[in-house]
């Protein structure tokens, strides 16, 4: 193409030098909220101790509200908003920009919050593989009518590394388990507080233990399409989200606005830790 316009992030080959603003990247965090990515930059900013004020790093993507995004030296930090369609849109512009921007060697983390099954809430999950409804390690994308199917599992050197810097923090536990991905919050996640339940106490509770028997930990609403997308195109990456309640002890997320703003910051201290170590800052 003559020119590229990556129109959900207000960016185009013609009008941006992408190799200028992005050739440097190494590390590529996205997640759900504009204003967590934004902390999460301003948190790295002071980690990496970089010239400037944290408060002044502006948003590349200002020219729109879809997304919004934060260059802190090699850390791009992006939101991705909520679900499957609108992380999957935000993924097609993000590996094209890195392309453009000929980048190498980028790792990818997603930076989430998700509903833990059979785990103390506060308790990070390092996805092992990404599943869907029926816990296989899938994701299905209609293309041209025809449903495609691609395989979502993750490095699992970087899942590793994860891993290994929890235990060096000691501040939070951490697990390596499966994350289901579902397309909805309430029904999609066996929920019976939505506007709409169809389903009895008992058949949600099995649910959750065929769940937790096929390995699943957590479960969230992106992390099946974000696996899928790296591995086809690939790209290394993992998806570190912290779990803010226990599914088998109730539906409702119940913790107090301080208790979650902290669960909330686990997955970016983890992250901080990895990109710090592969850095040789510690
Ligand atoms: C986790 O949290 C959001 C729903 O509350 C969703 O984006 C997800 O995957
Ligand atoms: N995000 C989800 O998708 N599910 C939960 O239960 C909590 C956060």
């Amino acid at each position: 193409m003559e020119e590229d316009i990556l129109y959900h992030f207000s960016l185009s080959t013609k009008t941006h030098n992408l190799p200028e603003m992005f050739g440097d990247t190494k590390f590529v965090c996205v997640g759900g909220s504009a204003n967590r990515m934004k902390a999460f930059a301003r948190f790295m900013h002071r980690q990496l101790n970089l010239p400037g004020l944290p408060e002044d790093i502006k948003d590349i993507c200002e020219g729109t509200d879809r997304y919004c995004m934060y260059k802190v030296g090699p850390v791009l930090s992006i939101s991705h908003g909520m679900g499957v369609p609108s992380i999957s849109i935000m993924l097609h512009e993000l590996i094209k920009l890195l392309y453009h921007a000929q980048c190498c060697d980028v790792v990818l983390f997603r930076l989430g919050t998700s509903g833990g099954v059979g785990l103390a809430p506060g308790t990070v999950v390092v996805t092992d593989k990404a599943v869907d409804y029926a816990f296989r390690p899938q994701f299905e994308q209609v293309v041209l009518g025809k449903v495609v199917t691609r395989s979502t599992e993750l490095d699992e050197g970087v899942a590793n590394e994860l891993l290994k810097c929890s235990d060096e923090l000691q501040t939070f536990p951490t697990v390596i388990g499966n994350t289901m991905c579902t397309d909805d919050f309430y029904e999609g996640q066996g929920r019976l507080d939505g506007a709409l339940c169809s389903f009895s106490h008992e058949e949600k509770l099995e649910y959750l233990r065929k769940a937790y028997e096929a390995g699943v930990r957590n479960i969230e609403m992106e992390s099946a399409v974000f696996a899928a997308m790296c591995r086809a195109c690939g790209v290394k990456a993992a998806v570190v989200c912290v779990a803010l309640l226990n599914r088998f002890e109730g539906d409702q997320v119940t913790s107090s606005h301080d208790v979650l703003v902290e669960y909330q910051q686990r997955p970016q201290v983890l992250v901080s830790h990895f990109i710090k170590k592969r850095l040789g800052l510690i």
